[in-house]
């Protein structure tokens, strides 16, 4: 019997999906194959300092394995050494269509945190000061508080306390000129945001994203148009329905659309059984 190998999940993360959905293609189990332990993103579990030691990015998903000299830290190498156990499924037929792919859809450029917590006017900065990221950026600024105090010369803790306190500062002033900056730079990130869906709408081979059968290029992609939709307050059980996260950019993009190939593509890959067990609801 193969290894058994431990994962760092977090119901909160988008990331995390790219892992899940390859642990279900590959029918492991929880407890059987792997254990989970579960990082709680808004409380900062994933700056706890025995965290930062397995990832020193702080971020989920990660990967240990007896076998492994080290942690895997990033979704997409995590979802190619699962894959690597047993029979390969999740090689892409058109290998550089599927790295333009990954490429893209984990480009700092097209964060889902830009529909998460920035505005581009005041409107909407007092319905996100309203909203539950409030508490999550506050939660995860008290955390990092905590470790900071506790080794203030850490440059992780040091870096991140103060990033994370740039937008968190904007949560807790009121709204007023301040805040500009922020919708002038929110506004450029829809505009980038836009240009990246219009791409993958390109990239995208049929009828998935790769060729004919699913890849890792489907599974790196599902968990950001899955978080994006959901983040742009679509309902959690519409799983097709692109409508809210289209008004959301068309603010800034007035003549946006999601294409005709990446609404098939999307219909396609939610008949697969992965999908519907890591997405039976948008997350
Ligand atoms: N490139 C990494 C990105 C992982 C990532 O950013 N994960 C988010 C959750 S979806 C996270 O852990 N964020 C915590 C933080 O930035 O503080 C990957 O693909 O694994």
């Amino acid at each position: 019997m193969a290894e058994k190998f431990t994962i760092y999940s977090s119901v909160q993360s988008q990331w995390v999906g790219v892992m899940l959905l390859a642990l279900e293609e590959k029918g492991l189990k929880a407890n059987v194959d792997y254990d989970v332990k579960e990082i709680t993103l808004s409380t900062g579990d994933n700056f706890a300092p025995e965290y930062i030691a397995i990832n020193p990015n702080g971020t989920v998903p990660s990967l240990t394995a007896p076998s492994l000299s080290k942690p895997i830290i990033e979704s997409a190498d995590i979802l190619r050494w699962i894959d690597s156990r047993g029979t390969k499924t999740l090689v892409p037929e058109d290998e550089k269509r599927s790295k333009e792919i990954l490429e893209l859809m984990h480009s700092p450029s097209m964060t889902t945190n830009l529909i998460l917590f920035q505005a581009r006017d005041p409107a909407e900065m007092e319905v996100k000061k309203k909203s539950g990221w409030n508490g999550f950026l506050e939660g995860r600024q008290a955390r990092l508080e905590k470790e900071l105090a506790a080794q203030p010369e850490h440059p992780f803790y040091v870096s991140k306390t103060a990033e994370n306190l740039g937008i968190t500062s904007l949560y807790r002033a009121k709204v007023g000129p301040e805040h500009e900056g922020l919708y002038h730079m929110t506004d450029e990130m829809y505009r980038t945001m836009a240009a990246g869906l219009d791409k993958l709408e390109s990239l995208i081979a049929l009828p998935f994203a790769a060729g004919s059968r699913v890849s890792e290029a489907d599974y790196n992609t599902v968990p950001w148009l899955a978080h994006a939709m959901m983040g742009a307050d679509t309902p959690v059980t519409a799983i097709q329905d692109f409508g809210p996260l289209e008004r959301l950019i068309q603010k800034t993009v007035p003549d946006f659309k999601i294409g005709p190939k990446t609404r098939q593509w999307w219909s396609n890959v939610a008949k697969t059984e992965a999908f519907k067990k890591v997405y039976p609801v948008l997350h």
